[in-house]
C-alpha cells in the first residue's frame, strides 16, 4: 500500500502534468525575482556587470541572487600560500550587495581549481590541517557579514558513493569535512553553511552515502545547514518524482535545499540536433514542473533556484562536453525562450 506522503507526490506530479503544457508568450521586461515568493539566483563573472550590456541588464532584472561562477574558488581567491586576492571579488560583492542582491559564496573546498601551490603543499597532517583552517578562516573573515551563505565543500563524493580522494582526504582523512565546517562556523558563526554536488537526484548511491554523512554530521552537531542540488539535468532525466523525493530527503534533514546550478541540456547524449520548437517546449515543460515541485517543499527549506548562467552563450555545458546544446533562460541573442516563460508562469 502506498504510503499518504508517496500517495500525495502521486497526485500532485499528475495535476503538474495536467496544467497548461503551451507556453504562452512572456516579456522579459518583467522580473523573475519580483513574481517569485523564494530568491532566485544566477551564477555571474565579472563581465556580467559591465555597464550598459545586455549581460547587466538581465542580472540585475531577473535576479535577486549571485552566486560567482569562478572568482571564488580557491585557485582565483589564494593564489599562493601567503597571498590572497580580493579586489575582483570585493568589486564582484560590492556591486551586488548595492544592488540589493543575496551573494552566495562558491566554494571554500573543492577538488578542482586548486592554485599549485595548494596541490603541492608539503606537510603532515596536523601542518595541512592548519594551512586548510587558514585558508577557510581568512576568506570567511575577510567576507563575514557580507556573504550571508558559503559552498563550503564542493562534490566530495564519487559516483559510486565512495569519498573522493581529494587531497584533503589524502593527507587529512575523511574528518577533513567535518574540520572545514567547523572552521568555517568558528569564522563567521552567522554563515549558512552548505554542502554542493551534483547528480545527487539521479544516482541513488551518491545521494545515500551523502544523506548518511549528513545525518552523521548533524547527530555531532558540526554546523551544517543547507545542501546545494546542483541540478544540471537534462529534459530526459532525471524524473519528475526522483526530483521530488531528493529534495524531500534533504529537507526532511532539517537542510535548507538550494537548486544551486540549474541548466536543462537539450542534447545530453552529444548528437548532432536540430533545434525544434519541441525541444524548447520539453526545456520549458521541465522547468516548470521542477518549479513547482520546488514549491511544495516548505517555505522555510526553500533557500531558492539558482540558475548556472543566464544565456546559453555563457553556459560552461557546450564547451566542456564539446557539444551542441542550450540549457538556459536566455538565447545567445538574449532573448527569453520558452523555459524562462514556463518558469515565470509556475511562479
Ligand atoms: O561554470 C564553471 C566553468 O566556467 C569552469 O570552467 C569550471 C571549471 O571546472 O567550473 C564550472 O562550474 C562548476 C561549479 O563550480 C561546480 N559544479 C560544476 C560546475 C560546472 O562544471
Amino acid at each position: 500500500m502506498l504510503k499518504n506522503s508517496t500517495l500525495l507526490l502521486f497526485l500532485s506530479l499528475g495535476l503538474l502534468s495536467c496544467k497548461k503544457s503551451e507556453t504562452r508568450d512572456c516579456d522579459d521586461a518583467i522580473s523573475l525575482y519580483s513574481n517569485s515568493s523564494f530568491p532566485i539566483g544566477v551564477a555571474i563573472e565579472s563581465y556580467d556587470m559591465l555597464d550598459g550590456t545586455r549581460n547587466k541588464e538581465i542580472i540585475d532584472r531577473q535576479f535577486n541572487s549571485f552566486t560567482p561562477e569562478n572568482i571564488f574558488k580557491p585557485n582565483s581567491l589564494h593564489p599562493e600560500e601567503n597571498t590572497f586576492n580580493w579586489p575582483e571579488a570585493d568589486q564582484m560583492l560590492d556591486y551586488a550587495l548595492s544592488q540589493n542582491k543575496r551573494f552566495h559564496g562558491h566554494t571554500l573546498l573543492w577538488h578542482n581549481q586548486l592554485p599549485l601551490w595548494m596541490e603541492n603543499f608539503q606537510g603532515n597532517s596536523a601542518e595541512w590541517e592548519a594551512m586548510l583552517k587558514t585558508h577557510i578562516q581568512t576568506i570567511c573573515h575577510h567576507f563575514k557579514g557580507k556573504v550571508k551563505a558559503w559552498d563550503v565543500l564542493n562534490e566530495a563524493f564519487n559516483e559510486d558513493g565512495s569519498l573522493r580522494n581529494s587531497i584533503w582526504k589524502q593527507h587529512i582523512g575523511a574528518s577533513y569535512i567535518e574540520k572545514a565546517f567547523v572552521f568555517a562556523h568558528e569564522a563567521d558563526p552567522e554563515a549558512i553553511l552548505f554542502y554542493n554536488d551534483f547528480n545527487l537526484a539521479l544516482n541513488d548511491k551518491k545521494r545515500d552515502a551523502v544523506v548518511s554523512l549528513i545525518r552523521n554530521l548533524k547527530q555531532r552537531n558540526i554546523p551544517i545547514h543547507g545542501i546545494g542540488l546542483q541540478m544540471h539535468i537534462s529534459i530526459y532525466y532525471p524524473s519528475n518524482v526522483v526530483i521530488a523525493s531528493a529534495m524531500k530527503e534533504f529537507y526532511q534533514l532539517g537542510l535548507k535545499v538550494h537548486l544551486s546550478e540549474l541548466d536543462i541540456s537539450l542534447n545530453p547524449r552529444g548528437l548532432d540536433i536540430e533545434l525544434t520548437d519541441k525541444l524548447l517546449q520539453k526545456q520549458a515543460q521541465k522547468m516548470y514542473s521542477v518549479s513547482l515541485l520546488y514549491q511544495q517543499i516548505p517555505k522555510a527549506y526553500q533557500y531558492g533556484i539558482t540558475f548556472w548562467g543566464h544565456s546559453d552563450v555563457h553556459s560552461w555545458i557546450p564547451s566542456f562536453f564539446g557539444r551542441e546544446d542550450y540549457p538556459l533562460l536566455f538565447d545567445a541573442n538574449y532573448k527569453a525562450k520558452p523555459m524562462y516563460c514556463k518558469f515565470l508562469e509556475s511562479l
